[in-house]
């Protein structure tokens, strides 16, 4: 018999990628496991997302500090989960839900929350001995997901003149994740010596892609086209692009009115980001688009889908929140054809794995993710591969916090050696 109870639960505050405080949990168990775990936080948040709880305290990290959320870990949460058997996460999950009590985990946090579950998943599998991916996902765990790399960044993540959040190359031709990810690191790689032969920027942003200031969108998507080329692949064939407008960030009503504020094209409604969607699907080798349009115009994202769902993956993201609420309502309506699947916008494990369920069940795809906050948590890759999903987003080729994922599926890769699945579809 394992000897699994939870003896300690205690949490601290520390930094994510961006400097900003965040929650890392520890979990002890019986027979002496000790496991930890931290969470990320988001930039371009959606409104129903799960609550992160921050501290408001001004003089203090300018408000963002989660003493309050460590505090709930470690005199509410510590409490009422210790003596659970770790390996019951769907019972020490609804248990932190009940204990929470609200819809968006706003009284103990869903960083808090979120947290203890995590180390929770990661304490059992290391003390049952079974490797995370398949403590979560079972033995017939083995499909490494595609690395949808974001090689340029623009929208609320970079300083620059571009609208479109996240530009991806997708190694959709590539026999193995590692042959994959070669592929987009070389192509980042390529990337950076165009751009600085043409005088343009190679810093940074918040997750690694490149921040030029372009010309306009499209743009952006020829410079990629031409990276893709000279590091030797065949766009579209070895590699595709894959887009995250992140549109809520350029709606003022969330609804049917945007403006393209970062490049100047300027104001237009939903109908004509799907018009120049379709031309841009037309033209490029765009395989996936995600949040193409705003959170609450769920009409848009139903007409977005009816004219290009079956040209490409359509995903929800600030639409879904990872929620079954309105992954549910999205089935329904066809509003997509995929769901973006981030922990933290839900706050448990369990809840994450039932959204990826239910869009298994409908057909839909589901599109594991990151935060734009990060940190050195694996955490990622293991659930990705447990999910089955065949892809993921992690960043780009630089930034430790992103490559840390990269590098734990190279890991699970080897370890499954030949019986290791990839493929787009
Ligand atoms: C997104 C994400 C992750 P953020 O919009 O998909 O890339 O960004 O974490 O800022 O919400
Ligand atoms: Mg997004």
């Amino acid at each position: 018999m394992k000897r699994t109870r939870l003896t300690a639960v205690r949490a601290m505050e520390i930094l994510d990628s961006r400097g900003n405080p965040t929650v890392r949990v520890y979990v002890e168990l019986e027979d002496g496991t000790e496991a930890t775990a931290s969470v990320p936080s988001g930039a371009s948040t959606g409104e129903n997302e799960a609550v992160e709880l921050r501290d408001h305290e001004e003089n203090r990290y300018g408000g963002k500090g989660v003493l309050q959320a460590v505090a709930n870990v470690n005199e509410k949460i510590s409490p009422a989960v210790l003596g659970m058997d770790a390996r019951q996460q769907s019972v020490i999950d609804q248990r932190l839900i009940e204990l929470d009590g609200t819809e968006n985990k706003s009284k103990l946090g869903a960083n808090a929350i979120l947290g203890v579950s995590m180390a929770v998943a990661r304490a059992a599998s290391m003390s049952t001995g079974v490797p995370l991916y398949q403590y979560l996902g079972g033995v017939g765990a083995r499909r490494i997901p595609v690395p949808c790399m974001n090689i340029l960044n623009g929208g609320a993540h970079a300083d620059n003149s571009v609208d479109i959040q996240e530009f991806m190359a997708v190694p959709l031709g590539a026999p193995t994740f590692r042959e994959g990810l070669r592929y987009v690191a070389e192509t980042f790689h390529t990337l950076k010596g165009i751009l600085k032969k043409r005088g343009l920027s190679t810093s940074v942003g918040d997750e690694g892609g490149f921040a030029p200031n372009m010309g306009s969108n499209e743009e952006a998507i020829e410079i990629i086209i031409e990276g893709i080329e000279k590091a030797g692949y065949r766009p579209g064939q070895d590699i595709a692009i894959a887009l995250d407008s992140a549109a809520s960030s350029f709606s003022s009503d969330l609804v049917n009115h945007y403006d393209l504020k970062w490049s100047g094209r300027g104001e237009m409604d939903s109908e004509g980001l799907i018009k120049m969607a379709e031309k841009w699907v037309a033209d490029y080798p765009i395989v996936l688009w995600e949040d193409p349009l705003a959170e609450r115009d769920w009409d848009g994202f139903q007409e977005f889908t009816r004219r290009l769902g079956d040209a490409i993956e359509v995903v929800g993201d600030d639409l879904f929140v990872t929620n079954t609420r309105y992954i549910k309502q999205g089935i329904e309506k066809k509003s997509a054809n995929a769901a973006l699947i981030k922990l933290n916008q839900i706050g448990t494990v369990s809840e994450s794995i039932e959204a990826v369920r239910m869009c298994r069940d409908a057909g839909w795809r589901s599109f594991i993710s990151h935060r734009s906050g990060e940190t050195s948590d694996s955490f990622l890759a293991d659930f990705a591969v447990a999910m089955d999903s065949g892809q993921l987003k992690t960043g780009s080729a630089c930034r430790s916090e992103r490559i840390v994922k990269y590098n734990r599926l190279l890991e699970i890769e080897q370890e499954l050696g030949d019986t290791a699945l990839y493929y787009w579809k």
